[in-house]
């Protein structure tokens, strides 16, 4: 019954699902796109054959994507999502009644039709808080007018594809560029094991960028290797001095983030220690 999905790296190793069936199917003019109904994960987005978000797990990744900037950032009123069309940065985002905007560039439309459309507790949440933008997240970060936002995601994919111009310094400058001076920008910055060299390549672009860079480690399980990184990058955010009134509102709904997993969650390995210094 169903049958084998397999995410390849680099011909070296391979992550898979079982699938009960197709649920949409579609090549946008960036990318192919599919949602799959897995077994285990439930609907399953995948882009050109990589594995991006499901129903059962996506709450690792999008709250500690989301929740250790909103709940430390001094200022939280103005946010701009970089990608995310599948909506779940878009939903953590908008638990924070402190939110007056959030304006979401995604440059597929065919991403967030299939996900409002096949993946009911994800999708593009309904809030007139929400401006969503189809287009170029790099042209829109080299646009914006400076100083325009307090906290800027990137929520991309792995750095193929329309993703590659996410990861690299003149981006990570135009995303300093629009933040206000206490401002945060966080981003995902893949697995520290099984893509260490992208991790680290990552960290040390971000560090050309920010004065502050700090990273958060946590589940993915979606993703092989299952550790995931999300890193916060600020002029001087201290990381760690939690807004409880923010993160008591968020702990009665989220899943995942708490302030307890925060506070463990910046530690590094005794490897990462020596390596990033
Ligand atoms: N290896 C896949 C990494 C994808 C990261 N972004 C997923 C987007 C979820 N909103």
């Amino acid at each position: 019954m169903g049958y084998w999905y397999d995410e390849e790296y680099e011909g070296k190793t391979r992550y898979g699902m079982k699938v009960r069936s197709v649920l949409f199917e579609g090549r946008s003019p960036f990318q192919k796109v599919e949602i799959v109904d897995s077994i285990h994960y439930g609907p399953t987005l995948v882009i050109d054959g990589v594995f991006m978000t499901s129903e059962r797990e996506e709450h690792f990744y999008h709250e500690m994507l989301v929740q250790p900037a909103m709940t430390t950032a001094p200022r939280i009123g103005r946010v701009l999502i970089v990608g995310g069309g599948d909506g779940g940065t878009a939903r953590e985002t908008l638990r924070h009644e402190e939110v007056e905007s959030v304006t979401l560039v995604e440059i597929d439309e065919m991403v967030v039709e299939a996900c409002r459309a096949h993946m009911p507790t994800l999708g593009l949440p309904k809030d007139d808080r929400l401006e969503v933008v189809i287009g170029d997240g790099i042209d829109y970060a080299a646009r914006a007018a400076e100083g325009s936002y307090d906290v800027v995601f990137l929520d991309g994919c792995d750095p193929v594809g329309p993703s590659e111009g996410l990861f690299n310094v003149e981006f990570y400058r135009s995303c300093r560029r629009l933040l206000t001076p206490d401002g945060v920008f966080a981003a995902q910055t893949a697995s520290p094991i099984l893509l260490e060299d992208l991790f680290l390549a990552t960290v040390r672009a971000l560090r050309e960028v920010f004065p502050k860079v700090v990273t958060c480690f946590g589940p993915a399980p979606l993703y092989a290797s299952d550790q995931w990184s999300w890193t916060l990058c600020s002029n001087d955010l201290d990381h760690l001095a939690v807004d409880d009134a923010r993160a008591r509102r968020v702990e009665e709904v989220s899943k995942y983030w708490n302030r307890e997993i925060h506070a463990g969650a910046f530690a590094l390995s005794n490897e990462l220690k020596k390596t990033l210094g």
